[in-house]
C-alpha cells in the first residue's frame, strides 16, 4: 500500500510535473499525497482540475498547527477543491484546536490526519518525548489516520498499541530517507508514504513497480 508524495522540485512547469506523474502512477497507488510547495505553485482550482476523476486518497498535507478556526476554515477550503484527506499537527493540542478541526472535517467528509512523531531526527528532540499525549489526542478526536516515521518502526510499533488496530498508520520516510519498503507495513503501519524514490526517478512507473514488488516481499517474509 503506497501514497505516492507529489513534492515537485524548483524547475519544473509544476502542473505538467504532476499531471504525468498521477497519469502514470493512479493505478498502482492507493493515493496522492500533496504538500505546500505544489498546493501554492499550482493552486488549488489548477489541482482540482488534475485530479477531477481520482477516487483514491488524495491528502491535503498542510501539516495545519493553528488555532481551531483557521485549522477548520482551511480544511474546509481544500474540502471543497476535491481533497479527501487533510493532515494537521497534534501539538497544537485538542481545545480549541483539534477537536475544532475534526468537527469540520467530520462536516466535510474529510479525513483526518494527525502527526504523532516525524522521520527526521529533530523529531526525537521534541515530538517524540509527547509521543503518547499527541495519540491520546487522536483517540479522543478519532482522528482517521496518524503519521509515523518509517525511519524509526520501533515507534510504529509503539503507536499501533496505544492506537489499537481500527486507526490508520501512514508512514514517510521509504527510499531518499533511509528505510525499505515494506519496514513500516512490517512494524505495523498500513501505507507507505513514497516521494522522492519514485517521483524524482527516471522512470516514475517502473521505479513504483519496483517499491511495490519489494514491499510485498518484505512483508510476506515478515508475516511469515
Ligand atoms: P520523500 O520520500 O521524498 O522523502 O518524501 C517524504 C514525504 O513525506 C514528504 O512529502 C514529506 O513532507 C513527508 N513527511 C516526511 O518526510 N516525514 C514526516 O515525518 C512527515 C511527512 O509528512
Amino acid at each position: 500500500m503506497i501514497i505516492v508524495a507529489l513534492d515537485p522540485p524548483q524547475n519544473v512547469d509544476v502542473e505538467k510535473w504532476i499531471k504525468i506523474r498521477y497519469d502514470e502512477l493512479k493505478e498502482y497507488v492507493q493515493g496522492f499525497k500533496i504538500g505546500v510547495p505544489a498546493i501554492i505553485r499550482v493552486g488549488l482550482e489548477g489541482l482540482s482540475k488534475i485530479f477531477k476523476d481520482y477516487s483514491g486518497l488524495l491528502i491535503a498535507d498542510l501539516k495545519l498547527a493553528d488555532i481551531g478556526d483557521v485549522m477548520a476554515l482551511t480544511a474546509s477550503i481544500v474540502g471543497d477543491y476535491g481533497f479527501n484527506a487533510v493532515i494537521a499537527h497534534a501539538f497544537v493540542g485538542y481545545s480549541q484546536a483539534v477537536d475544532e478541526l475534526s468537527k469540520t472535517c467530520e462536516k466535510k467528509g474529510l479525513k483526518l490526519i494527525l502527526v504523532v512523531s516525524m522521520s527526521h531526527r529533530g523529531s526525537e528532540e521534541f515530538i517524540d518525548k509527547h509521543l503518547e499525549s499527541f495519540v491520546e489526542i487522536a483517540k479522543r478526536v478519532g482522528s482517521w489516520g496518524l503519521v509515523a516515521p518509517a525511519t524509526r518502526p520501533l515507534i510504529i510499533k509503539r503507536v499501533r498499541e496505544l492506537i489499537g488496530s481500527e486507526v490508520k498508520i501512514l508512514s514517510p520516510g521509504i527510499g531518499v530517507q533511509g528505510a525499505e519498503p515494506g519496514t513500516a507495513i512490517c512494524y505495523g503501519a498500513d501505507y507507505e508514504i513514497v516521494g522522492r524514490a519514485i517521483t524524482h526517478s527516471e522512470n516514475v512507473k517502473q521505479s513504483a513497480l519496483k517499491i511495490i514488488e519489494n514491499q510485498k516481499q518484505r512483508v510476506a517474509k515478515c508475516r511469515g
